[in-house]
């Protein structure tokens, strides 16, 4: 593999760069996500002028929109609460904004500015025609009743709906938002709008959405993977897989992992992680987390084999050997000191479900070790693109098969491998994932905002 030098010489993209810390200092995670972008990116800028004389990438770092507002709600006792709500409309060169809510404590700008472009490059990815936004909120559903999530959920979307339409912003869920969520806001939205259009994807089948969306995140990876692993004469099949999370992304990509023939033998969430050498069960994950909504912990009163242990804490789950580990809970839950000792347990891929969990120390391990890494924005771009597909179907006013949607999002997948693939060798970067997922996603938002001028 010729892998690129993991620092920022280019010029212009320093500048680009240097401005942008100084402007937004304290945005930790949106200046990581450039940086690794720009990074990657040098090759291209310095092959293709007409990017700086056109300012792109000064114009790509600033979202078009941001939408900052009041979430008041309340909650069964009477109590009034405020909450920040957001939407970040980051780049519509290519189609409508498109990307998730995320309901989280830890939710802010810094957050969702990165989440936000991230998206620009991984819609792109897809080949389907959808920009890059992101949004959500400080709330956090932990603990709160059906009531008071359906409040929280009514009172964001009577200040969301203004700003969003089919055609223009298109949200989804992310963590915190699952179908239940999506439901109480699309009610809303149909409410002050009186109409029945495609503006959120992820919701019920009844009401118009897209067989296979639940699953397609955690699939996708998968699908991803196993293309990836083929060119190196690897599959799932016999292996041993770590999956960090136990949410949307988590429970399908253990379901995907398992039926490829791998055994899963741990999953979590942010109190601690489950250990089942006997191979973890998705239906349990799924009764634990998308029925009960409870720890993951409970996962004991399950396991009749009684081989599965419990360990608090999130780190350790790192500390397990395998053959392929898939985090899929948030953003740098890898650092360097785990990646090293998965490297030394052995693991030889890890592909990305969540939104940037591995932190650039842990990337730099991956890569000195010859570790198949599969990054964030092409290897879990299945959901989103299954998000495409259903708006599809919205505007066709028609509903897919179960199969003809996994067909599709399987297809968009091995795309998204091979495209990647290609646009790193072009620019003799050959094997590095990574690099080719952010050239090949650029290359054409830049394009079309080339082709479609400057407004002054
Ligand atoms: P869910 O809310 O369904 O699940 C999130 C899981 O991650 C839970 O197990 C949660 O544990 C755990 N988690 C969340 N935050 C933390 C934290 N700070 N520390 C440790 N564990 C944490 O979300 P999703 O499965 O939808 O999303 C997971 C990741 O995948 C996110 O990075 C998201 O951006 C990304 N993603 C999601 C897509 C989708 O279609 N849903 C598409 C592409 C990417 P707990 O319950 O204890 O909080
Ligand atoms: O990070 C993501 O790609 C998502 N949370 C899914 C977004 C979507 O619009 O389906």
């Amino acid at each position: 593999m010729a892998s690129i030098k993991n620092e920022l010489s280019n010029k212009y993209l320093q500048g680009v760069y240097r401005d942008l810390k100084k402007r937004y200092p304290e945005q930790k995670e949106f200046l990581e996500a450039v940086m690794e972008v720009f990074i990657s990116l040098q090759p291209v800028v310095e092959a293709r002028p007409e990017i700086q004389k056109n300012a792109i990438i000064e114009r790509l770092v600033e979202p078009e929109r941001t939408i900052m507002f009041r979430v008041p709600w309340m909650d069964d006792k009477g109590k009034v609460h405020v909450n920040r709500g957001y939407r970040v409309q980051f780049n519509s060169a290519i189609g409508p904004y498109k990307g998730g809510l995320r309901l989280h404590p830890s939710v802010n700008l810094s957050i969702l500015k990165f989440l936000g472009f991230e998206q620009i490059f991984k819609n792109s990815l897809t080949t389907l025609p959808i920009g890059g936004g992101k949004g959500g909120s400080d709330f956090d559903p932990k603990g709160k009743s059906d009531n008071e999530i359906m409040r929280f959920c009514q009172s964001f979307m009577t200040e969301l709906y203004r700003h969003i339409g089919p055609d223009t912003d298109v949200p989804a869920g992310d963590i915190g938002t699952g179908g239940r969520e999506i439901g109480y806001m699309y009610g809303q939205y149909k409410r002050l709008r009186n109409e029945f259009t495609g503006v959120l994807t992820g919701k019920a089948i009844p009401a118009g959405g897209s067989l296979a969306r639940t699953e397609a995140t955690g699939f996708g990876l998968c699908y991803f993977m196993q293309e990836y692993m083929k060119d190196y004469k690897m599959s799932f099949k016999g292996k041993t897989v770590v999956i960090s999370g136990s949410g949307n992304v988590a429970i399908y990509a253990c379901q995907k992992a398992t039926e490829l023939g791998a055994k899963v033998v741990a999953v979590s969430d942010s109190n601690g992680y489950i250990y089942d050498p006997a191979g973890i069960d998705y239906r349990n994950l799924q009764l634990i987390k998308e029925q009960k909504r409870d720890r993951i912990k409970t996962y004991l009163n399950y396991d009749f084999g009684k081989k599965a242990q419990y360990f608090e804490g999130c780190k350790g789950i790192w500390t397990i050997k395998c053959d392929i580990a898939l985090p899929c809970a948030t953003q740098n839950e890898i650092d360097g000191e785990s990646a090293e000792i998965l490297v030394k347990n052995g693991c030889k891929a890890v592909g990305e479900g969540a939104n940037m969990p591995s932190t650039p120390e842990a990337i730099a391990v991956y890569k000195a070790n010859k570790v198949l890494f599969g990054p964030a924005k092409a290897a879990n771009a299945g959901g989103v693109a299954t998000s495409a597909l259903e708006m599809c179907q919205n505007s066709a006013r028609l509903s897919w098969t179960f199969e003809e949607v996994d067909k599709k999002l399987n297809d968009i997948m091995v795309t998204i491998y091979h495209n990647s693939a290609n646009a790193a060798k072009k620019y003799g970067f050959e094997g590095d994932i990574q690099v080719g997922a952010n050239i090949a996603g650029f290359e054409k938002v830049c394009d079309a905002m080339l082709w479609e001028g400057i407004s002054y």
